[in-house]
């Protein structure tokens, strides 16, 4: 494995824990709120973080790279409401695709396919990653100051299990 893609890939295993760290934040956040449901939600998502971390830590020791860990950003700890929090979160999320994209194209400049194939599965994650949070945040958007929406909702995202969202580590899905 190159230095430079496997020092790329090191950077997204960063990322992706910091993702984990920064849902997981979000969870407290709901929790102080009484939202169970979206702190479940985000606990979901935290743990499906771990799994993508887990995918790369995996590819870069197939590849007998060297995976290097390092300290894990402090996130944001509070927000002024359920609908800011989903907004950061899709915010987050376009930032994540971006440095895929990122990844792809080095991938792609030292002619890996190897690893420009492996990130595919990550592309079309992204998409399902913003969209998700997107539409909460729609959600939230149109029941405005209504709290009968929002307990909806609450009640809505609680259903979300880590099975059926692949938030496994090493699930390939
Ligand atoms: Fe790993 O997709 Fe979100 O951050």
């Amino acid at each position: 494995m190159k230095p430079e893609i496997q020092d790329a890939i090191n950077k997204q295993i960063n990322a992706e824990l910091f993702s984990s760290y920064l849902y997981l934040s979000m969870s407290s956040y709901f929790e102080s709120k009484d939202l169970p449901g979206m702190a479940s939600w985000m606990r979901v998502q935290a743990q499906e973080e771990v799994g993508h971390a887990m995918k790369f830590f995996d590819f870069v020791n197939e590849r007998r790279g060297r995976v290097i860990l390092a300290g894990i950003g402090t996130p944001k700890t509070d927000w002024a409401s359920p609908l800011e929090a989903f907004e950061d979160a899709f915010k987050h999320e376009c930032g994540i695709s971006a440095r895929i994209d990122s990844l792809v194209d080095i991938a792609n400049e030292h002619k890996d396919h190897a690893t420009a194939t492996f990130l595919q599965w990550f592309v079309t994650e992204q998409v399902e990653e913003e969209a998700s949070v997107d539409a909460i945040a729609a959600k939230l958007r149109m029941f405005g100051e209504h709290s009968m929406g929002l307990v909806m909702l609450d009640r809505e995202l609680a259903g979300r299990t880590a099975s059926a969202s692949g938030a496994d580590a090493g699930e390939s899905e």
